[in-house]
């Protein structure tokens, strides 16, 4: 039995648009046929997914009539019974159509922005008909190149009046749902609006539901600006808003590669993995692509290489926290104080003993916290020898 074969009890996702990736770039033009997203969910499923998402276009193209709409949808459900394949996430594709090009709910047009609250509702509708539970904003035209339209304070509102009116309708809705906004610096924009899980999480704190709205985290996006995605998983968790998570791989300050999981940054994925399996318990998402260069064997080398790193990386955290070196390490890096454990609450006194209390700032500076072993038993670890 290979221990590295994905099962849906991993609960590995994949989006339509990623293993149906044409192989498309700003350079050239596709280099693979395009994929129907039923034979997407028979080949996920062959392979042990748990499950797939999409926009609404990646499964009812823009401007599809209604009987025509109904016919797709019922295709696409009784592909997902026949696999066994279940829809956590969906999202609006408000990036593709022209008339986003100067944004969705931040565009300087209002019809624009009640567009993508047509758009929007309709494709929450079908997320929800689907089981979706969770659903994605992902900004991609929201941001600007040009600041002198004087919007950057009226983008803001606008983005919070649409999420603010689009909670309210989900709530009427009866949906269950929850928002997860998916923060990018740039690309396609020049400069994007809530461009890394920092923003958004403050962002989150200004609307009418922040209950309702969480963060999808992407490995590349935090990557691009130049930022660690452990840092940031760690304080989505930490605000209680980790609600979904794109995993895939990136080089530094590169466009949006989409690589796969462990691609290129193994500690990267590794720490990450270490935080997920620690402290979350939703879908694993890859939202990657296959490069450029492959054929259709290739998309699904890629699917498999995002799983199967996924579990081996699992594997090496379950032995970091085994490892008696480690673990002594950490143990002997985290000094403790005798003196100075806190009140359960600020006082006076403790204040004043501790404004009064004398320090060997020889000694405390003088100490090595052991970070250059642990870090080196770390990366042996991950290169097999321990
Ligand atoms: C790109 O990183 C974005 C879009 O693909 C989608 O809106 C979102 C969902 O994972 N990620
Ligand atoms: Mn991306
Ligand atoms: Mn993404």
């Amino acid at each position: 039995m290979d221990p590295y074969a994905p099962t849906p009890a991993d609960r590995f996702t994949f989006g339509l648009w990623t293993v149906g990736n044409p192989g498309r770039d700003p350079f050239g033009e596709p280099t693979r046929a395009p994929v129907d997203p039923t034979y997407s969910v028979a080949r996920l499923a062959e392979l042990g997914a748990y499950g797939v998402n999409f926009h609404d276009h990646d499964l009812v193209p823009d401007g599809t009539p209604t009987a025509e709409r109904d016919r797709i949808v019922a295709r696409f459900k009784r592909a997902l019974e026949e696999h066994g394949l279940v829809v956590p996430m969906a999202t609006t594709n408000l990036f593709r159509d022209p008339l986003f090009k100067d944004g969705a709910f931040t565009s300087a047009d209002a019809r624009v922005r009640n567009y993508a609250l047509h758009k929007t509702m309709r494709a929450i509708d079908l997320g929800a008909e689907l089981g979706a539970r969770t659903y994605v904003f992902w900004g991609g035209r929201e941001g600007a190149e040009v600041d002198a339209g004087g919007k950057l304070l009226d983008a803001l509102q606008w983005y919070r009046d649409s999420l603010d009116y689009l909670c309210e309708y989900v709530r009427e809705q009866g949906y269950g749902m929850r928002f997860a906004l998916e923060p990018k610096p740039n690309e396609p924009r020049g400069h994007a609006f809530l461009p890394t899980v920092g923003s958004a999480l403050g962002f989150i704190a200004t609307l009418s539901y922040p209950d309702m709205v969480g963060l999808n985290p992407e490995l590349a996006h935090e990557t691009m600006a130049g930022l660690s995605f452990p840092h940031a998983l760690a304080a989505a968790i930490d605000a209680g808003k980790l609600f979904h998570v794109d995993l895939n791989d990136q080089i530094m300050a590169r466009f949006d590669q989409d690589l796969r999981f462990g691609a290129e940054n193994l500690k990267t994925a590794f720490f990450t993995v270490m935080l997920l399996e620690e402290h979350y318990d939703g879908p694993r998402h890859f939202d990657a692509h296959a490069l450029r260069t492959e054929d259709e064997e290739g998309v699904w080398a890629f699917a498999l290489g995002c799983m199967r790193t996924y579990k081996i990386l699992a594997e090496k955290a379950e032995r970091f926290r085994g490892d008696p070196e480690i673990q002594a390490a950490i143990a002997s890096y985290r000094v403790d104080d005798p003196e100075g454990t806190w009140p359960p609450r600020f006082d006076a006194a403790h204040a004043a003993s501790l404004k009064g209390r004398e320090f060997d700032l020889t000694s405390l500076r003088a100490r090595g916290p052991g970070l250059e072993r642990l870090d080196q038993l770390t990366v042996e670890l991950l290169l097999g020898v321990r």
